[in-house]
């Protein structure tokens, strides 16, 4: 038996594990890893379950070619001259535009390598059409934290002694924080949660507070209302470093806690004592994730207002607040010089492209954009697709639409480790490598838990034929005639390539420091010595940048539109979608007899209010409707959500919730789509 260490990677978090590896090389055991800084020994089902994913029988095991209505293996020679000759035909017919590459939550999760690498490979094609989840994931409150502080700040919980747990449920979503967070509450910290369904967390809080879904905003410039007129803010901070406070303090006036009552549905009473908790118990951090609040139409904005609260308070950089880290840095690896085109969506939405000039992630398009313009070949055609790492026939709103997009292309190739609603209309499948087997040098620490950390997620084993993303990157590169910029010949290589400057290495990492190293620092009040990395140095409050593009230059707190929610028309119930499960990872792992068993269908939670106005019972199947579709789903009556909202959650392929959803952009900024607050209505099934 060997021990081999590693991080997982298989809802991206990369927990440290260690895998237990027989005499036959194979994978018997995962365990955690108890000297990792996040986990610290901690692991989920998923990871304990790891090898039951692995070595599935259901896994795909070779290239696969759409013959009629099924699949013939073919090897991996004649995939690659396959996906490069109708590669080649598309792009001498339409151009270089009309290949687009979608990835998701697994590439993105894949440290910058992969993603750098796989633009390399569109770069030298030609196509600007790189799509990502981050169109719904994350991004909008990048846009947020740079357009207000210049860079990207993470909350630090757990040096906090003030937690504001906000649209979030760790307990599902991370494990190891909400572990983290009770032992902390243990210890005196104050813990606020703010969320319409009762979690965990919310059950042991000293406040917990349930909005009206979609109502965030309001909240929290009624929190700077009472901070501000109560004079609890940090005044030397503001007077040096926040431009625009002004005229802050007279926009906040619309929202004195009644008149934020009756918006969010929140006690005033209790407006005023998170007001206080927060801008008195410090360290405080308001401990937001990746998707709810980015979801629900004013990403951006609400971003900006979670920047003001932490910075007005004393909490930006700050251990217990917002923390920023120094970056790695790699060898750029672009080939920008060759792209001629813009993706989708810069026009209309820039920021979500850029920010004064940089870049935001690799400038990818706005995915939501996308299924239209496949459809209607506007701005310009787009008739082939590489889909890595994503299930976007359920993951990505308008599903039926993402379908008949996705049946409509010329040519699709998926590569995935399973079968899906998206490999099952694809000409080529390839077989993936899952985190278990390849290399990657997992630098997401800093950017998903503020860690200066880095480590090396191993290969440990091989599965049938299955090769990592960047190898395939790599050898379809060569097979198009990019050898000249691809001169690799592994992609263990290109990593070390990418990873040069910063003096990390594979070699270095599994032999050296196969527990992970400590790689760079936390930033402690840099601002004091260098100013913020905005236009005017200062924090801007007050944005410039969004004024000029027509944007509100404050938060400014508006209805959702289309209303919903107790007004008699159509759809007068609220639902939030994609709260997270912890067996699952959004729609992976439903193969895992396991974790099927811990959750085995989806289930629309209800209030019992709620239920008994429209006789639905616990258990029993409902239909659940929007203006977008349909579905038939089990009901799960529970005291733990507000009246009045549902909760559904993503990812199934027989109840899919996102024939429910829409992909029309919503944040007006970043593009983003409205997937919790969506009016909707339920009824008994017959
Ligand atoms: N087990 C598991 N873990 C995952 C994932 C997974 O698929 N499975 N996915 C990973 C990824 S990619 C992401 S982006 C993150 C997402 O992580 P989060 O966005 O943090 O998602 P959840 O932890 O499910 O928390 C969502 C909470 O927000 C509440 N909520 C919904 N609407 C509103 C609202 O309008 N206002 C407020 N205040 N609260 C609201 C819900 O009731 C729920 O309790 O999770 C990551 N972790
Ligand atoms: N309604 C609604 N929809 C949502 C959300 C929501 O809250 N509500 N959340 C959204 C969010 S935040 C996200 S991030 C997206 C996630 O959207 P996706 O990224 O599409 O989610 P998955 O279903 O996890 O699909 C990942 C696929 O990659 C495969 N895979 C795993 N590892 C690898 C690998 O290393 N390489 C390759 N090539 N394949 C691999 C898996 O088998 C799986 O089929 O869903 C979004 N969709
Ligand atoms: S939470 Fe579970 S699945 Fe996610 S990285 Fe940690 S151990 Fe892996
Ligand atoms: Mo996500």
């Amino acid at each position: 038996m060997e021990t081999i260490k590693t991080a997982c990677g298989i809802c991206g978090l990369g927990c440290g594990l260690n895998v237990i590896v027989g005499p036959d090389g194979r994978i018997e055991k995962v365990e955690g890893m108890t000297e990792h800084p996040l986990n610290k020994g901690m692991i989920c089902a998923r990871a304990r379950n790891a090898a039951s994913m692995i070595y599935h029988p259901d896994r795909i095991k070779s290239p696969l070619r759409k013959e009629g209505n099924g699949f013939k293996r073919i090897s991996w020679d004649e995939a690659l001259d396959t996906v490069a000759a109708n590669l080649s035909k598309v792009k001498e017919k339409y151009g270089p535009t009309a290949l687009a590459v979608c990835f998701g939550q697994p590439i993105l999760t894949q440290g910058s390598a992969t993603i750098t690498f796989v633009r390399r490979f569109c770069d030298a094609y030609g196509t600007p059409s790189v799509f990502s989840v981050d169109s719904m994931c994350w991004r909008a409150f990048i846009i947020g934290d740079i357009l207000t502080l210049g860079k990207y700040g993470l909350p630090d919980p757990k040096n906090a002694r003030c937690i504001l747990v906000w649209g979030t449920n760790p307990s599902d979503s991370q494990p190891f924080l909400a572990r983290d967070i009770l032992q902390l509450k243990q210890k005196g910290t104050r813990l606020i949660v703010i969320d319409p369904r009762r979690t965990a967390l919310a059950k042991k809080a000293d406040i917990y507070v349930a909005p009206r879904p979609g109502t965030d905003l309001a909240l929290m410039l009624g929190l700077l209302n009472v901070i501000i007129s109560e004079g609890l803010y940090d005044k030397d901070f503001v007077v040096k470093w926040a431009l625009g406070f002004d005229k802050l303090t007279e926009h906040i006036k619309a929202y004195a806690p009644e008149k934020v009552e009756e918006l969010t549905g929140v006690p005033a009473q209790q407006i005023r004592q998170i007001a206080r908790d927060f801008a008195t118990i410090k360290p405080a951090c308001i401990a937001t994730y990746s998707n709810t609040l980015e979801e629900q139409g004013s990403g951006v904005q609400l971003s900006r207002a979670r920047c003001i609260l932490q910075a007005i308070t004393g909490n930006f950089e700050v251990p217990g607040g917002f923390i920023t880290t120094s970056s790695i840095r790699h060898k750029p690896v672009r080939l920008e010089n060759l792209l001629k085109h813009k993706p989708l969506g810069v026009d209309k939405y820039p920021l979500f492209y850029g920010v004064w000039g940089k870049l935001i992630g690799e400038g990818e398009g706005q995915s939501m954009l996308l299924p239209d313009a496949i459809l209607h070949g506007k701005p310009y055609p787009v008739r082939a697709a590489i889909v890595s790492g994503s299930n976007l026939a359920l993951t990505w709103p308008n599903s039926r639409k993402v379908t008949e997009a996705l049946q409509s292309l010329d040519f699709l190739v998926a590569m995935d480790l399973f079968p899906t609603r998206t490999t099952e209309m694809a000409h080529i499948v390839l077989p993936a490598a899952s985190c278990f087997e390849r290399n990657v040098i997992f630098d997401f620490y800093r950017m998903l838990h503020g860690l200066p950390f880095v480590m090396l997620q191993k290969k440990i084993v091989t599965y049938e034929e299955s090769r990592s993303d960047m190898t395939f990157y790599l050898e379809l590169a060569k097979r198009m005639g990019y050898g000249e910029y691809f001169p690799w010949q592994t992609a263990d290589e290109a990593i070390d390539y990418i990873f040069e400057p910063s003096g990390l290495s594979i070699e270095k990492l599994s032999k050296q420091d196969p527990g992970g190293v400590t790689y760079g620092t936390v930033k402690l009040r840099e601002y004091e010595t260098r100013g913020f990395p905005t236009p005017s140095g200062k924090m801007e409050v007050y944005s410039k940048t969004l004024e000029e593009l027509g944007h509100d230059p404050l938060p400014t707190y508006r209805e959702p539109q289309p209303a919903a929610g107790g007004n008699g028309g159509s759809y007068p119930l609220i639902m939030v979608t994609g709260s997270r499960k912890l067996p699952f990872c959004h729609s992976q792992l439903r193969q895992v007899a396991r974790l099927r068993k811990i959750l085995p269908e989806h289930a629309v939670e209800i209030h019992p209010e709620t239920a008994s106005k429209y006789n639905i019972e616990n258990g029993k199947s409902a239909i659940l409707e929007t203006k977008n579709g349909r579905i038939t789903v089990k009901a799960l009556v529970t005291e733990d959500i507000l009246p009045g909202v549902l909760s559904a959650t993503h990812g199934w392929a027989d109840a899919n919730i996102n024939l429910l959803t829409d992909n029309a952009p919503v944040d007006p900024i970043s593009g983003f789509p409205r997937l919790k607050g969506v009016p909707c209505r339920i009824a008994r099934a017959n």
